[in-house]
């Protein structure tokens, strides 16, 4: 129903190529610049055609229950709002501020009706959940000059999800990267070994024990001078 045989003389290599993904690429679908646990994305939705024909004038995008914060892209083509939902109970987000309510739908309305057969995106920036495994579900809601397309759908269990006329958009989360963790990393790429990363090479509390180690030989001497001097050092080693 998506694909329409006019759409074929753009023909060569790549109406080929196109033809071969059409199911996928002609619905409203999302390209993430990354989907890994915790990271901050930018989220491209882009709606390939109207609905039967008939320009699109609105495409509103539900967000799911785990995202709170979005900051949409402007888009010259189009007025963008946001609209909020309360929480049931405040949360505290990462800077300790509370957080009341959370962006339920971003709304996308144009100031002039987007063509059949052209194709525009819509970039959400947010913070994916930590959630690795999880699929996030964008139902998005595509209303033309004539009718709409309402991208709601996903598949029961064990449906293939090609067999879904209208499926919303997904985003299925991966682990996280290990970033803040590059020395770490630097470790298991055989560059030169920093004390730090041969310590750890023999037991990930090598550190902590060191430091003890440092204190208790201080207050074995039973010199105060010491044992503030080796408090003072496995702090620093600490920091
Ligand atoms: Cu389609």
């Amino acid at each position: 129903m998506h694909i329409r045989p006019i759409a074929l003389p753009a023909a060569g290599a790549a109406g080929a190529l196109a033809l071969a993904v059409a199911p996928a690429s002609a619905h409203v679908t999302i390209t993430p610049d990354t989907t890994a646990a915790g990271a901050y994305a930018v989220l491209t939705f882009s709606a390939g055609h109207g609905c039967d024909g008939s320009p699109t004038t609105t495409v509103a995008i539900d967000m799911p229950d785990q995202v709170y914060a979005v900051t949409p892209t402007r888009n010259p083509y189009w007025t963008v709002e946001k609209v909020m939902a309360d929480l049931d109970e405040p949360i505290t987000d990462a800077h300790g501020n509370e957080i009341t309510e959370r962006v339920d739908q971003v709304v996308y309305e144009a100031r002039t009706p987007l063509p059949d057969g052209q194709r525009d995106t819509f970039e959400l920036s947010l913070q994916l959940p930590d959630a690795a495994g999880e699929t996030l579900v964008f139902p998005v809601v595509q209303t033309c000059e004539e009718g709409e397309n309402p991208w709601i759908e996903t598949p029961a269990e064990g449906q293939d999800p090609e067999e879904l006329e209208f499926p919303a958009p997904t985003v299925t989360i991966t682990e996280a990267e290990a970033e803040g963790d590059s020395h770490r990393a630097g470790a298991s790429d055989e560059e030169p070994a920093e004390p730090a990363a041969s310590a750890e090479g023999t037991g990930g509390d090598e550190e902590d024990e060191d430091g003890n180690g440092l204190a208790l030989a201080g207050l074995g001497t039973g010199v105060a001078g010491i044992v503030v001097g080796g408090i003072a050092l496995a702090r620093s080693r600490k920091a």
